[in-house]
């Protein structure tokens, strides 16, 4: 039988303008908008994402650096370019911080992470309240950043919880509570309901999520074909089964095929090459791991193997780069190797996976309308 499970959702505040107020304190008590320039001329750009007392006047992640600056543009606000690096830092401590506290651990973007508590607290939620609480002390001591927590019986419900109070929130809803606690909430609260989506749930009459959760399922599948016309049917009446799920991160993708026949000659084997290059640029995409070294194979035909590769001082995420420099390893593999000797197989490798800086965007698009 499967325990009551007691699921700990954590989300950091205002997590990059929070980094940038952590290196200097003084941007506190100002708006801090943090940019991502887009390299196209001065303030050409997007907010990433801006602190509380920005938000105040309208700035939101998403936004024109350009809007952002004409709403902030009588007060003293902090405009930052993003600082990846020290974000990604910020973020690797605080998920090993968290990782102590799990049975089973997975985190979702740059700043989220599920943990399945229901082991360690014995099924109860008091005691999850407690660790929730040794969580945030920690991560505030050690981190000097706060975080929101959402505590329930399911990822769903307790990631929505984790949103309800910021910052440094916490809060519980119990099984019993779930139903009260989701009915009221505007649908868009439920993961995968994005702006389009919303729509055409007003349209049918649907503002709440508990308006969802009575809602005819047979007309939401006509609505939404089967797997989200179901998927929205059992979100909001708050059910989840998804367990929570470690993420390990692969150390390398790679593909290897035989040839249709034994040839030396580049053109057709790049043919081969960039097939694989395709393959495995899409899984990492999929998993949004950028690269920095690629590596080629080359077994011959007396079975003897040859190898060649590179590695990039940052990481990679073009698929162009990878066949480019493919093609030139592919190149040198011929050069050093023997004349006679035709290639019978060809393999392309990636690796050095760091973890793409939009990953949680990538995630909710992915669910997204
Ligand atoms: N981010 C981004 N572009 C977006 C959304 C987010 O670059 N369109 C980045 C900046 C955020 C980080 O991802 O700091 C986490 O995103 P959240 O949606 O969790 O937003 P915040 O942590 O900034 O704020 P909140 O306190 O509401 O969680
Ligand atoms: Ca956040
Ligand atoms: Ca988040």
């Amino acid at each position: 039988m499967q325990p009551n499970r007691v699921i700990i959702h954590v989300d950091f505040d205002y997590f990059y303008a929070q980094c940038e107020e952590r290196e200097k304190p003084s941007l506190k008590d100002k708006p801090v908008v943090v940019c991502i320039y887009s390299g196209r001329g001065e303030d050409r750009g997007a907010v990433s994402t801006a602190n509380y007392i920005a938000r105040k006047y309208g700035v939101r992640s998403g936004i024109p650096i350009l809007e952002a600056k004409r709403k902030l543009k009588d007060v003293d606000a902090a405009f930052l370019p993003a600082n990846f690096e020290l974000y990604e830092k910020v973020s690797e401590n605080i998920m090993n911080i968290l990782k102590s506290y799990a049975d089973k651990f997975e985190q979702v973007g740059v700043d989220e992470a599920f943990l399945d508590v229901t082991q360690r607290t014995n099924e109860s939620y008091e005691k999850a309240k407690e660790l929730a609480q040794k969580i945030q002390t920690e991560i505030l001591e050690k981190e000097k950043i706060t975080v929101s927590i959402g505590i329930g019986p399911n990822k769903l419900v307790a990631k929505i919880a984790a949103g309800r109070q910021k910052p440094l929130g916490l809060t519980m809803i119990k099984s019993e509570e779930v139903e009260s606690f989701l009915t009221p909430l505007p649908v868009n609260e439920l993961l995968g309901v994005g702006k389009k989506t919303t729509e055409v749930m007003h349209e049918m009459g649907i503002k709440t999520i508990g308006e969802l959760a009575k809602f005819d399922l047979e007309k939401l599948v006509k609505q939404f074909g089967k797997v989200l016309g179901i998927y929205f049917h059992n979100a909001a009446n708050g059910i989840d089964f998804s367990p929570v799920q470690e993420r390990g991160m692969a150390e390398s993708i790679s593909h290897i095929l035989t040839l249709k026949e034994d040839t030396r000659d580049l053109d057709t084997l790049l043919e081969v090459a960039y097939k694989i290059c395709n393959d495995i640029y899409d899984r990492a995409r999929e998993l949004n791991l950028n690269f920095k070294t690629i590596s080629t194979q080359l077994v011959l035909q007396d079975m003897s193997g040859s190898s060649r590769a590179k590695t990039f001082e940052a990481p990679v995420d073009s698929l162009d780069v990878l066949k480019k420099t493919t093609k030139e390893l592919f190149q040198k593999l011929l050069e050093e190797t023997p004349e006679e000797l035709k290639a019978r197989r060809l393999g392309v490798k990636i690796s050095g996976f760091s973890t793409g800086r939009q990953a949680q965007k990538h995630i909710t698009e992915f669910v997204e309308d």
